[in-house]
């Protein structure tokens, strides 16, 4: 029963935010929500020529329902997907992240290296440090919220093109 109404409520947000919404005509909206927050948004620097780059963050539902990451823009880059980074066959690949990313309510998942990340592609221009992206958030559940990745630097350790992982 409870899963009923937080579809229902979720639903009715994603439509309030969608342009099109044909499915659904809820006859209100629920405005009783918590707050998603983001913390330590960041990326990496890409070098020149380089089409993809990537975006990190840790994000916590705080509110009572699930929440979906369903997709993100950045001025930065033609398209934002949302990947996960998965072993086959003893493989690395990345792969979309069906239906978006869920966040279940009052837990926090993580966007970081070999795991789920933001996939920055068709970059219009190398990401440098000292250059912050800044990025908006598609969410199912909430409103679209702004943040800017910060880009830190490679540590030499465990760094990897991404630009040559399988997708
Ligand atoms: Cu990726």
């Amino acid at each position: 029963m409870k899963r009923l109404n937080s579809l229902a409520c979720a639903s009715a947000l994603a439509c309030a935010f969608a342009l099109a919404c044909s499915t659904l005509a809820p006859t209100a909206l629920a405005s009783n929500h918590g707050t998603v927050g983001i913390s330590d948004p960041w990326t990496r620097p890409t070098p020149p020529g380089t089409p993809m780059g990537v975006g990190y963050m840790v994000i916590s539902n705080h509110t009572h329902q699930e929440v979906r990451l369903v997709g993100a823009q950045t001025p930065k880059a033609g398209h934002v997907s949302i990947h996960e980074t998965v072993m086959k066959d003893d493989v690395m690949r990345m792969q979309p992240v069906k239906g978006g990313l869920a966040i279940p309510a009052g837990e926090t998942v993580k966007l970081k290296p070999m795991s789920y990340h933001l996939m920055l592609e068709q970059l219009n221009s190398p990401i440098v440090e000292g250059e912050p992206v800044p990025v908006t958030l598609e969410f199912e559940g909430a409103g679209p919220m702004d943040v800017e990745l910060q880009v830190q630097p490679m540590d030499g350790g465990m760094t990897m093109d991404h630009s040559k992982m399988e997708h």
